[in-house]
């Protein structure tokens, strides 16, 4: 039978059937002694084939991983030099961020920017929480989103408890499995809510964990909100390290920048300090947003520390 990894906990791995039935199943041993240098084989995501186990009728196995179309893999908290696999088969990374209550800097959407062009995922960014904005908030959010529209990103305005924007969102996520990330707090499981009409995620004031540090989802799990509509809701993230981007190649993750590049007098320039840059060039024309400049050099600089 073929299936789709919902959820993965620990050793277990809950699989969605076609027939909507959830079982929990298994890896057989030789998954676990992959050659990819990961901590988990199985991911959030990903299409398997299941049997029943022989010694049981109750029990699944995993026996094959279907190849994944892409995934997004984190730096292992526990074990250097591995990978964590957050989720895969993604359509779309949907960066939920808020100008209030956390607030979101340029800066680290600049990053999920940069991670989802190097996994060549499309992304949106989704500013939430409008009604708790005021003019000013309103006006500063509104300058970002024509910025990123400049250089060919799209964002959605809007409230998790506007029906109209819930609606709107609805739309834009039909027929596509998308990964909702982003700060704690900001309201990736609130908006799961909405969209599943049930209260299938736990949600918490902002205040609260704020004082005490604490995370309200704490590991991702995905939910089919409609017919082949899948959302994946993940835990808060506080920063994102780039795994796996060069220095050299950090440029090529800037849609703006990435057109341009060739055209700068040293054919090996880092666009920091060199005469004849052409990004430099594009940023005092106004081609290439300041905003964006300064998150390249401060990832650039991360890369360099890093080294
Ligand atoms: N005012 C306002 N509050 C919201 C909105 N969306 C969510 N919240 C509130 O923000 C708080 C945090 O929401 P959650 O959905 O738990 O946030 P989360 O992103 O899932 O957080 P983690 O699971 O810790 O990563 C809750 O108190 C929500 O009610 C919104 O659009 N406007
Ligand atoms: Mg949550
Ligand atoms: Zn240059």
């Amino acid at each position: 039978m073929k299936g789709r990894v919902i959820k993965s906990t620990g050793s277990w791995y809950s699989v969605l059937l076609e027939n909507k039935e959830v079982v929990n199943c298994r890896l057989r041993g030789k998954f676990k002694l992959d050659k990819q240098k990961v901590t988990n084989p199985v991911t959030v995501g990903d299409w398997v084939e299941i049997l029943v186990e022989p010694s049981s009728d109750t029990e699944y196995i995993i026996t094959d991983i279907y190849p994944r179309d892409n995934y997004i893999i984190r730096k292992s908290p526990k074990k250097l030099a591995y990978g964590h696999l957050l989720a895969s088969n993604i359509d779309l990374a949907v960066l939920v961020a808020s100008v209030v209550y956390p607030k979101t800097s340029t800066g680290f959407i600049d990053r999920f920017l940069v991670t989802a062009e190097a996994y060549r995922i499309p992304s949106l960014i989704l500013f939430n929480k409008k009604d708790l904005w005021d003019e000013e908030a309103r006006s500063f959010v509104e300058e970002m989103v024509n910025t990123y529209k400049s250089i060919g990103y799209s964002s959605l305005i809007m409230s998790s408890f506007n029906d109209v924007d819930i609606q709107k969102l609805r739309e834009v996520l039909h027929g596509k499995t998308s990964l909702f990330s982003g700060h704690s707090g900001v309201g990736k499981s609130t908006l799961l809510n909405k969209l599943t009409g049930n209260i299938t995620q736990k949600t918490q004031e902002v205040s609260d964990f704020a004082n005490k540090g604490v995370h309200t989802t704490t590991f991702a799990e995905m939910f089919e909100i409609e017919k082949n509509t899948f959302v994946i809701d993940t835990p808060g993230i506080k920063e994102l390290a780039l795994a796996e981007i060069e220095e050299e190649e950090l440029s090529h993750y800037f849609p703006e920048m990435r057109e341009l590049i060739g055209q700068c007098k040293y054919h090996n320039c880092t666009h920091t300090h060199e005469p004849g840059c052409a990004i430099v060039e594009a940023l005092n024309n106004g081609k290439v947003p300041a905003s964006r400049y300064n998150s390249y050099l401060s990832m650039y600089d991360d890369e360099d520390n890093r080294r």
